[in-house]
């Protein structure tokens, strides 16, 4: 038996498999993206002053290629008041059933506070559009797939209400139109799709490229 080389091999293997786990590769470009239209929005506020004081949801669906950890969602909006609020969101995501969001979400947070929010100088319906970036407290591991993430505005305190910029459909990884719920009810298509990007980043939310870690531990000497 070859003692030396077996070491080598298992050296070499050792060394691949630490310089994977210490840098993954994240994927290129975007999961989903839809560019602000700066025309116009609608309303997503769970506490929907200027709607008849209801909750207003709205989601929308994107089809990954491959399994993806969500962890970083960026859209537009704004307030009808200009006024920069203490903004936090609820998050959902739900599998798709038939074109429509499926019953049970494998993801909801609430109370997301973005790690920026920042007014790009655009204004879209004479309303200042700001860039909101957030970040799932614990990203979702997303298989290959088409999905929807409903996104409504969760900050109390006042009474003015968030408007989700409309958007640009992604013709490859979105669909025309979108999702909305009011007071929870069933879901209603709307025509219009919202402003939205998801960068792609790891493939899971461990860091690495496989959801399985085994390979890994195992090629220890
Ligand atoms: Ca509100
Ligand atoms: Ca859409």
């Amino acid at each position: 038996m070859n003692t030396r080389g077996g070491w080598r091999c298992v050296l070499v293997a050792v060394v691949l498999a630490v310089a994977a786990a210490a840098a993954p590769t994240p994927a290129a470009g975007q999961w989903l993206d839809q560019q602000p239209n700066h025309l116009n929005g609608g309303f997503s506020d769970l506490t929907c002053g200027v709607c008849g004081n209801i909750s207003y949801e709205v989601a929308e669906s994107f089809t990954l290629e491959q399994v993806a950890a969500l962890e970083e969602i960026v859209i537009w909006g704004g307030h009808l008041a200009n006024v920069s609020f203490a903004d936090s969101f609820s998050i959902s995501v739900y599998p798709d059933a038939g074109g429509l969001p499926g019953s049970t979400p494998v993801y909801t947070e609430a109370g997301v506070v973005p790690v920026s929010a920042v007014p790009t100088g655009a204004v879209f319906g004479g309303t200042t559009e700001v860039e909101y970036t957030l970040r799932p407290a614990n990203p979702p591991d997303l298989a290959a797939g088409t999905w929807w993430v409903e996104l409504a505005n969760d900050s109390t305190g006042y009474s003015e209400d968030f408007i989700w910029e409309h958007g640009v459909t992604d013709s490859v990884h979105g669909a025309p139109g979108s999702m909305y719920s009011i007071d929870g009810g069933s879901w209603n298509a709307n025509g219009s799709d919202y402003s939205i990007q998801l960068p792609a980043g790891n493939l899971f939310a461990d860091g690495f490229e496989s959801g399985d870690t085994t390979a890994w531990s195992s090629s220890a000497p």
